[in-house]
């Protein structure tokens, strides 16, 4: 039997090096001077994240599979506002490669700060045409910024994260900023928005966190200077001495951090997905 017969209506088998070059690609149009803090880096992690955010372990529903955000209810989900950007902003990669499914477009985008993505998915892009409506996960499944601790392990635990993999994940609020216009929350995490680190972290615990209710009247916490902000579910993470514990951990230790990001980063990539039985 000829091999990768159940795929030639892929078209040609595609290499590592294949996908390498879309992630050089991709590389190459992270700098955008005038958007935001000069890069569409952050928004394209928020897109994977969403993507992949939505799976629930019980049913086996949700994930990155599928792209299904491309799809209502998903698309619409409040918690998706603003993700329109960042797809668009990889349309000419896409454009570029047509034989890339947008879930592993959107996935491979960017994964500091090592690459966890672990391969094409096994939905090809023409597969990804026919996904149907019992494939789109319902609305809500993305977290409420506005709640609390049980909130947030609801939500993660629903995936099959623990306590230590969810404050990790969290990091990746080192990078990017909430935007008026898309939560209707204000501002960024830290003073280095652009650049992946443990900052996060060491400014959770060491800043004087004041209330601020915004003129839409959501809550957020500022620093005195009222220059970066937390979310009131990541306050959460230093309300709670389970949560607290693992804050303490990375705001000491950068490299256990990173090496816990990557592999709790690359285990929400995986959520969901069936992989192709031909690996790279
Ligand atoms: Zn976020 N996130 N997030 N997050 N997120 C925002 C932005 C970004 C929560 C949340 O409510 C918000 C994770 C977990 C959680 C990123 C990555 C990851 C924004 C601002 C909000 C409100 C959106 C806006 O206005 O543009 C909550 C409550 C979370 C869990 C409790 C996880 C996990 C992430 C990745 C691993 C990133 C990179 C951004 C910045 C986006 C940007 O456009 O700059």
């Amino acid at each position: 039997c000829p091999p990768f017969a159940t795929y030639k209506h892929h078209g040609p088998q595609r290499t590592a090096a294949d996908y390498e070059r879309v992630a050089k690609d991709i590389a190459a149009i992270l700098d955008r001077p005038g958007y935001d803090d000069g890069s569409i880096g952050p928004v394209l992690v928020r897109l994977a994240w969403h993507a992949a955010g939505t799976y629930d372990r019980k049913t086996k529903t949700g994930g990155s599979d599928g792209a299904t955000m491309r799809f209502n209810p998903e698309k619409s989900d409040g918690a998706n506002a603003g993700l329109e950007h960042a797809r668009a902003f990889l349309e000419p990669i896409k454009a570029k490669h047509p034989w890339i499914s947008y879930a592993d477009l959107w996935t491979l985008a960017v994964s500091p700060p090592s690459r966890p993505w672990a391969g094409p998915r096994s939905l090809g892009p023409l597969d990804e045409k026919t996904v149907s409506a019992k494939d789109i996960p319902p609305n809500g499944r993305l977290p409420d910024a506005a709640q609390g601790a049980s909130h947030v392990r609801d939500v993660f635990y629903r995936m099959g994260f623990n306590d230590r993999e969810i404050v990790a994940l969290l990091g990746a609020h080192s990078i990017g900023r909430c935007h008026s216009d898309r939560s209707g929350f204000e501002g960024p995490w830290t003073y280095t928005p652009t650049r992946f680190s443990n900052q996060y972290f060491k400014l959770l615990l060491n800043t004087k966190w004041v209330p601020k209710t915004l003129a839409n009247g959501n809550k957020q916490f500022v620093d005195e200077d009222d220059e970066i902000m937390m979310l009131p579910a990541e306050m959460a993470f230093v309300f709670d001495d389970q949560f607290k514990q693992y804050v303490e951990l990375y705001a000491k230790d950068k490299n256990v951090f990173y090496a816990d990001f990557a592999a709790a980063f690359g285990k929400l990539l995986e959520l969901g997905v069936k992989r192709a039985k031909t690996k790279l």
